[in-house]
C-alpha cells in the first residue's frame, strides 16, 4: 500500500511541470506588471524573441538537460525562422531550475524582480519551472533570424552564467 501511494506521487511531478509550462496566465503579482498594461496581453505581443507555438504544428523536439553547475547542456541551438518546436527540458539537479526564453534585456529585467521577489510564483508560456529530477516541455515559434536567449531566472543562477542561446537563421 506504501509502496503503491509514493509511486503515484512521483508519477504525479511531471504532469505539474508540464501543466506549468502550458500555463498562458501572467504573474500572479500586478507589482510585477508595468501600470496600466494587462499582463495577460503582453505574452502575445510581437516579440524578436518568438512566440508560444502551437503544439500541432511541432516539427522538432530538441532535448536539454539543467543542472547545478549552473549549466544547460547543450547551451547553443540552431533553429529556423518560421520553425515551431518542443523544447523538451529535464533537470538532473538537486535544486530547482528553470528555462525562460527571451531577449537578453527582456531576462535581466525578468531575473532583477525575481531578485526583489525570489517567492513570487510566475509561469508564462516562454518559460518552465522545474524541480529536482522533473521534466516537462515548452513549445515555442522562432519568428524571424537573429539571436535569441534563453536563462534560468532563480535569483543567482543567471549571474553563475545559467545562459544560453538559440541561433535563429
Ligand atoms: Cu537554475
Amino acid at each position: 500500500m506504501r509502496k503503491t501511494l509514493s509511486i503515484l506521487a512521483l508519477s504525479a511531478l511531471p504532469a505539474l511541470a508540464l501543466a506549468s509550462g502550458s500555463h498562458s496566465g501572467g504573474h500572479d503579482t500586478p507589482a510585477h506588471g508595468m501600470p496600466g498594461h494587462d499582463m495577460s496581453t503582453m505574452s502575445n505581443a510581437p516579440s524578436p524573441a518568438g512566440q508560444p507555438g502551437d503544439p500541432a504544428k511541432v516539427t522538432r523536439t530538441i532535448e536539454l538537460t539543467m543542472d547545478d553547475t549552473m549549466r544547460f547542456t547543450p547551451d547553443e541551438i540552431n533553429v529556423k525562422a518560421g520553425e515551431t518546436v518542443r523544447l523538451f527540458i529535464k533537470n538532473v539537479g538537486k535544486i530547482p531550475h528553470e528555462m525562460v526564453i527571451g531577449s537578453i534585456d527582456e531576462l535581466k529585467a525578468h531575473a532583477a524582480e525575481m531578485q526583489k521577489m525570489p517567492d513570487m510564483k510566475h509561469a508564462e508560456p516562454n518559460m518552465i519551472t522545474l524541480g529536482p529530477g522533473q521534466r516537462g516541455g515548452l513549445v515555442w515559434k522562432f519568428t524571424q533570424a537573429g539571436m535569441v536567449d534563453f536563462a534560468c531566472l532563480i535569483p543567482g543562477h543567471m549571474e553563475a552564467g545559467m545562459v544560453g542561446k538559440l541561433k535563429v537563421s
